[in-house]
């Protein structure tokens, strides 16, 4: 039975992309789970963190950058984010500091007012990458933010760094109600292994490539299979573009694109997994997959 100051509930991490809210999700986490890139829109999916104290279950949940989308994916993409504000006890708005730091804010006030506008639940302003900026280009910052909603926190933090990162989970666990435990203490999320795996070698496909092309590619696993020891696991995955120039560049020449991405990627994974892993992968061109409802409902978008 729930002791009677347990203390769990849902924290929604949302902001604009390339923030840093899967690098905070991966900082409380531990270990990384939610992949991270220098380029926005990384994020795809909503990945749900359990973070465990001894008191205290909090489940965050990282969700895609929001942006003004165009194609389906992004429009789901948002989709996605905003519908966490729904669930969440708690909201973490997430910026980078960085970025906003001596620039003209107003332009973005009716975007950031619609985005804001959708929340109900007490909301935190997280103020990211504060490693990359003095303390007072902070204010001007936080005025505008303030201006635009009754934040009931302001944390600047480093995600990155893990300054200021120990006071927000604080500042969130203090704000968690009463509720049970809902996961045992040792899960970090529920994502299955075979999404991490895809994630990942999106990850090394979006750390390679230019342009549009980490934009028009996905991953889909076409089998995992361990051996009867669980020593080894052998994983076939298709890596889907929208054209063939782009197949070609993540083929690369004698395939050393392709070759560099499997490799990185199975490094990533044995970590994961703990075991051996044999990776192969498959470039497949289909057209227009980013408007294509069924292959977004197999990415799980
Ligand atoms: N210097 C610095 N870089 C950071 C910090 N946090 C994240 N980054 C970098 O910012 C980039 C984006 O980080 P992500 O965690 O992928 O950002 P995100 O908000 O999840 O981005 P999307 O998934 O695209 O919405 C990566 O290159 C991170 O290494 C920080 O505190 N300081
Ligand atoms: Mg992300």
């Amino acid at each position: 039975m729930a002791k009677s100051s347990y203390r769990s509930g849902v924290v929604a991490v949302v902001g604009p992309p390339n923030a840093g809210k899967s690098t905070l999700l991966n900082r409380y986490l531990e270990q990384k789970i939610a992949i991270v890139t220098p380029l926005p829109q990384t994020t795809r999916n909503r990945i749900l963190g359990i973070i465990s104290g001894s008191d205290y279950q909090m489940i965050m949940l990282d969700t895609p950058g929001l942006h003004k989308a165009r194609e389906l994916l992004n429009k789901e993409m948002v989709r996605i984010a905003l519908e966490t504000l729904t669930e969440a006890d708690i909201v973490l708005f997430l910026a980078d500091a960085s970025a906003l730091a001596g620039k003209k804010l107003e332009k973005h006030r009716s975007e950031y007012s619609g985005y804001l506008a959708r929340i109900q639940s007490p909301a935190i302003l997280v103020l990211n990458k504060i490693d990359l900026l003095a303390s007072e280009q902070l204010l001007p910052i936080i005025d505008w933010y303030s201006s635009l909603h009754p934040f009931t926190a302001v944390v600047p933090v480093s995600a990155l760094k893990g300054q200021g990162t120990d006071i927000l989970l604080k500042e969130l666990v203090s704000r968690l109600p009463k509720g049970p435990q809902y996961y045992p203490d040792d899960i970090p999320t529920d994502a299955t292994e075979r999404f991490i795996v895809a994630e990942l070698i999106r990850e090394k496909i979006f750390l390679r490539t230019h342009q549009e092309v980490p934009y028009s590619t996905a991953v889909l696993i076409d089998s995992f299979k361990e051996n009867s020891a669980n020593t080894k696991v052998v994983i076939h995955a298709t890596i889907l573009v929208e054209r063939g120039t782009q197949k070609g560049i993540i083929i690369g020449r004698q395939g050393a694109m392709l070759g560099a991405i499997r490799k990185s990627a199975t490094k990533d994974i044995e970590k994961l997994l703990g075991c051996q892993v044999v990776l192969r992968l498959w470039v497949k061109v289909k057209k227009k997959w980013t408007s294509n409802e069924q292959v977004l409902k197999e990415l799980g978008i």
